[in-house]
């Protein structure tokens, strides 16, 4: 039976003398170019980074591996794990031995609860759980390891080490803030029995008596686990742990940016956007009321929460999966039901704002409506579930690029002035 380990030490220098051979061929063959609209609009489209766990179209979504994330809404998040890392799916054998190596590094130390303990009650869920992680360093393998001189191509092995740490002590973190930030009671211990997903649904103590919740669980695990390296928190990750910064500040500092209502706060932004307009119109509002609320928002300077996208010009096809679960689940959830409304309505609305490049809903806008409908009301939580689920993604993207041997992020950058010389030089006459 191979391992994760053994198996990415034979896949590794496959995809180095790969990558190696491509470069000495085609290094300086141009991939793309940057206008100036796109250094000051967010390097919008400007394809300047490598990543092999997923790859995000405009017109196709999220493709993890080569397999469209829709194929994949079965899976368990462990089997995704492995995708992400491998680019093949574990069997039988190979998954279980990932559950159980997961179980054995689950423990969390004692004094990240006393850290959280002694914060303030008040704290955002999301500051408590980068503050979690960030104490948790303490236990950086790789950082450890390199003080004592760890060398360049030991990196990626230290990394999938503090990679599994985390990701196996993430759900009960999580779980753990759940219930001492909402006053839940004692935390519920993680349960041997139950797979990765399962457990954290477990120890967040929802009731589920027909075991629906724990697989809404798996499905949210997997559906935002990973979207390319471009995006915020997957950026901001990369550009750390590139310094060598250990996966724990790399992870913390993602997902400081995954709390950006832009970016994964959306979802709790969504579902008060639309627990508002069933307060305000005391039921499943009609398309007419939902299309004059939408406005209403537009021109009060706000955006509409869980609609637009920087890259799909598409329903997101995370979104669908989460409405194909809705439909299924809770079809005469009143909270669903304006969810799925709002998706009749708001597109047609943001179609006639010229500005607004893509007028469909994202990932965030049924998550938190599903969320609701098993009794996770707490909307300032639901951030924290997408950061256990991108931490996959995160530390598969570092053991690549440490594996690899990734050099340093630094793009070079110029101010207003330099580029006015550069573009603005009077042309020489002929
Ligand atoms: N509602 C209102 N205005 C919007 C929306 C929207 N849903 N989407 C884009 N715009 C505006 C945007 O604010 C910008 O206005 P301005 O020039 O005045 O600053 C203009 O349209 C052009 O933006 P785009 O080029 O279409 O989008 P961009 O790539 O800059 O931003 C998002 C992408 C996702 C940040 C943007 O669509 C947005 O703010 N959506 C709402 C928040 C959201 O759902 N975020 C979650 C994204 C997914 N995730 O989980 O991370
Ligand atoms: C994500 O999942 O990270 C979001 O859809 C944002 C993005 O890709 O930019």
């Amino acid at each position: 039976m191979t391992t994760l380990q053994d198996r990415l030490t034979q896949l590794l220098p496959v995809w180095q003398n790969d990558v190696k051979s491509f470069l000495s061929e085609h290094g300086d063959d141009v991939i793309s170019k940057v206008t100036l609209s796109q250094a000051y609009g967010g390097m919008r489209g400007v394809r300047a980074l490598v990543c092999e766990t997923s790859l995000v179209e405009p017109d196709t979504g999220l493709v993890i591996r080569g397999i469209p994330v829709k194929k994949l809404v079965d899976r368990l998040p462990e089997e995704i794990l492995w995708l992400l890392l491998t680019s093949e799916f574990p069997d039988e054998h190979q998954l279980q031995w990932l559950q159980s190596d997961l179980k054995k590094r689950a423990r969390v130390p004692d004094y990240v609860w006393a850290v959280l303990e002694a914060m303030p009650r008040d704290s955002h869920p999301m500051c408590m759980l980068n503050t979690a992680i960030l104490c948790m360093g303490r236990e950086s393998v790789f950082h450890r390891h390199y003080d004592e001189g760890l060398t360049k191509d030991h990196y990626w092995g230290e990394t999938l080490d503090d990679a599994l740490n985390l990701i196996a002590r993430l759900p009960a973190v999580a779980a753990g803030i759940y219930r001492l930030r909402f006053g839940k009671g004692p935390r519920i211990l993680s349960s041997p029995k139950l797979d990765w997903g399962a457990d954290f649904a477990y120890m967040l103590g929802i009731d589920d008596p027909d075991g629906s919740f724990a697989k809404l669980m798996r499905l949210y695990l997997v559906l935002h686990s990973d979207h390319e390296s471009g995006n915020v928190s997957a950026n901001a990750a990369a550009t750390v742990n590139s310094a060598l910064s250990d996966l724990y500040y790399a992870l913390s500092a993602g997902l400081n940016g995954l709390a950006g209502p832009l970016h994964g706060l959306a979802n709790q932004e969504c579902l008060a956007w639309v627990l508002q307009t069933k307060e305000r119109f005391g039921g499943v509002p009609t398309r007419e009321q939902l299309e004059k609320y939408a406005w209403e928002t537009l021109e009060a300077g706000h955006v509409v929460p869980g609609y637009g996208h920087a890259v799909l010009r598409i329903t997101d096809p995370r979104f669908d999966a989460f409405l194909d679960f809705g439909k299924k689940h809770c079809p005469d959830d009143e909270v669903f039901q304006i969810v799925a409304r709002v998706f009749e309505v708001v597109p047609n609305v943001l179609k006639q704002v010229k500005k607004i490049k893509d007028p469909w809903p994202n990932v965030d806008a049924a998550s938190g409506a599903l969320l609701w409908k098993y009794g996770l009301t707490e909307l300032s939580y639901y951030t924290v579930l997408f950061s256990v689920s991108r931490a996959l993604g995160i530390c598969a993207q570092a053991v690549i690029a440490r594996g690899m041997g990734y050099p340093i992020v630094r793009p070079k950058s110029s101010t207003t002035e330099w580029l006015k010389k550069q573009l603005m030089r009077t042309p020489v006459p002929a």
